[in-house]
């Protein structure tokens, strides 16, 4: 039989023979979306990260998500809930190939369909992202046009091809597939590595800070580290990290400025260089995620550098009435902030620069994000921070307040036990562990084995009100299973409620137990 290419299915109906077998079929769209992905990546290493088709539309799932869906994948997943969706997208793109090549064996117009429907849906994506420009569609449109123009090609090839089996045409499908693949390696290697500006090179120009009011150095015995909790400091590479972008925003300290309006009587723009200047001011806080769970580790401390947050209000002239600072990030996450909670005279708002001792690292929001002791993050610690609009709470609500969230979060009350790590031998053990109630301060931690009675804690030095607290005891194990129990009662006299209850929609409440094992 010798079939002409441009006419496949001969006159006698044997279209089997005309067809692709449909791994090559599956293998031709696969590629073909490869080459579209990779150098959409490419591309959006020159008008923003984010714009890359398989992130901006990643982006654009966790934004849409439900929040019952959001909570289950950080449940299933925890950290790595970000990879499983990177991984998922991929999985169903492999899925839609296989489909659309299932119905291209013989013309390529079904895959051609499948790349048109993916194009809009990464131009529809990359358009609404909040931190992206117009100038970012140039990812999803050259995406797009690889993808239109490759699919056919390699298609054409592939049938070629398959009608003459032997000769040079075979050879030249399968180095054309093996051209695209080391060219979607390529593209997509190089786009992740050129990814948006140096941002290491902007992080080191501003290096370093020289506060004007440096944080009291850490007192001896703030923590009980040897006893196995923390540090009364945690290293930046330790700090828990909670954002919901994919890829880590990254905006050089020439491209950033700080908006501060709304409900004011002057509104400002600030330069990073502006806020450099002002007398930056040293502080030791506690930050704490509300989706931390009873015995959770989404809590850390750092010395934050930057500049009084009420000062920098105060000079804009905060009009009454206003009722929410409203902080937007470059990625467009959003926070309301009680107004009359930043303006008390002794919170400590900050601006932050700098964290122990270093600018911003980018995950933790270079080059300025905000601080608000004694509120959980998602309230007030807004990262990559570059908009504050004062404004009342129905004009506005902040990310997680439709997702369901509350509106406004103080940090609960919590204890939890961190030590011992090990082997235990039945008889006296030290149990120690970390509390916090930021703003308010720790004035007990009680533990007990079992029912036993409570017996009290000793605590660490404390270092201020906005820190977190360590404590220890010693206490009585026997050979077998102990649970012990922590509670803590904070400044104002209350004691942490027994009755468990979920992180939504404003922190998690219960005590905290561990079962230990004594030899
Ligand atoms: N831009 C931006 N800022 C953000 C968030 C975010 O998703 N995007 N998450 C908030 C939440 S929920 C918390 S708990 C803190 C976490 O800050 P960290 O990552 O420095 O620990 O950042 C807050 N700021
Ligand atoms: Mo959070």
């Amino acid at each position: 039989m010798d079939t002409a290419p441009d006419q496949p299915s001969d006159a006698h109906g044997r279209a089997d023979d005309a067809r692709l077998p449909l791994l090559t079929a599956a293998l031709v769209v696969v590629l073909a979306l490869l080459a579209a992905l990779t150098t959409g990546h490419l591309v959006a290493a020159l008008v923003g990260p984010g714009a890359s088709p398989y992130i901006a539309v990643g982006d654009s799932i966790i934004d849409l998500s439900p929040s019952w869906l959001v909570e289950f994948g950080k449940n299933a997943f925890g950290t790595k809930n970000k990879l499983v969706l990177l991984l998922g997208i991929g999985l169903a793109l492999v899925l839609l190939g296989l489909l659309a090549g299932a119905l291209s064996r013989r013309r390529a117009a079904p895959g051609v369909w499948l790349i048109i429907a993916l194009g809009v849906i990464g131009l529809a994506a990359s358009l609404t992202r909040p931190e992206l420009g117009p100038l970012a569609a140039a990812a999803p449109v050259v995406s797009f046009l690889t993808g239109i123009a490759v699919f056919p090609w390699l298609h054409r090839q592939a049938r070629e091809a398959r009608h003459r089996p032997a000769d040079a045409s075979r050879r030249r499908f399968i180095g054309s597939s093996l051209g695209v693949a080391a060219g979607a390696g390529v593209a997509g290697l190089t786009g992740q590595a050129f990814a948006g500006p140096d941002i290491q090179a902007s992080r080191a120009d501003v290096a370093p800070f020289h506060p004007a009011t440096t944080a009291p150095p850490i007192p001896t015995g703030a923590d009980f580290a040897a006893n196995g909790t923390p540090t009364l400091i945690t290293p930046n590479r330790d700090f828990y990290t909670i954002h919901t972008a994919l890829v880590v925003p990254r905006v050089p300290v020439a491209d950033w400025s700080l908006r501060i309006h709304g409900m004011v009587d002057s509104p400002l723009t600030l330069s990073y260089d502006d806020l450099r200047k002002r007398p930056l001011i040293e502080r030791t806080l506690t930050l704490a995620c509300v989706s931390n769970p009873v015995g959770g580790t989404l809590i850390s401390t750092a010395n934050f550098i930057g500049v009084d947050l009420r000062g920098l209000l105060k000079e804009a002239g905060v009009k009454p009435g206003a009722q929410q600072l409203y902080s937007t990030s470059h990625d467009g996450f959003t926070a309301g902030t009680p107004v009359d909670v930043v303006m008390e005279p002794d919170r400590r708002a900050m601006l932050a620069l700098g964290m122990n001792g270093e600018p911003l690292p980018v995950s933790h929001g270079f080059p300025v994000r905000m601080i608000v002791p004694g509120l959980y993050g998602f309230v007030s610690a807004t990262k990559w921070l570059v908009d504050l609009e004062l404004t009342t709470w129905s004009a506005k609500q902040g990310y997680w307040q439709p997702r369901g969230w509350a509106r406004e979060a103080p940090i609960k009350t919590q204890s939890r036990i961190d030590g011992p790590l090990g082997d235990i031998a039945a008889g006296d053990v030290v149990v120690a562990g970390t509390a916090w109630a930021p703003h308010v301060g720790i004035d007990a931690v009680e533990v007990r084995v079992d029912d036993g009675p409570w017996q009290r804690a000793e605590l660490s030095t404390e270092v201020s009100v906005d820190t977190w607290r360590m404590w220890r005891a010693t206490v009585r194990m026997s050979q077998g299973e102990n649970t012990v129990t922590c509670r803590a009662t904070d400044r104002t006299g209350a004691t942490q409620p027994e009755a468990e209850t979920q992180v939504a929609p404003d922190g998690a409440t219960g005590w905290h137990s561990v079962t230990f094992t004594a030899r």
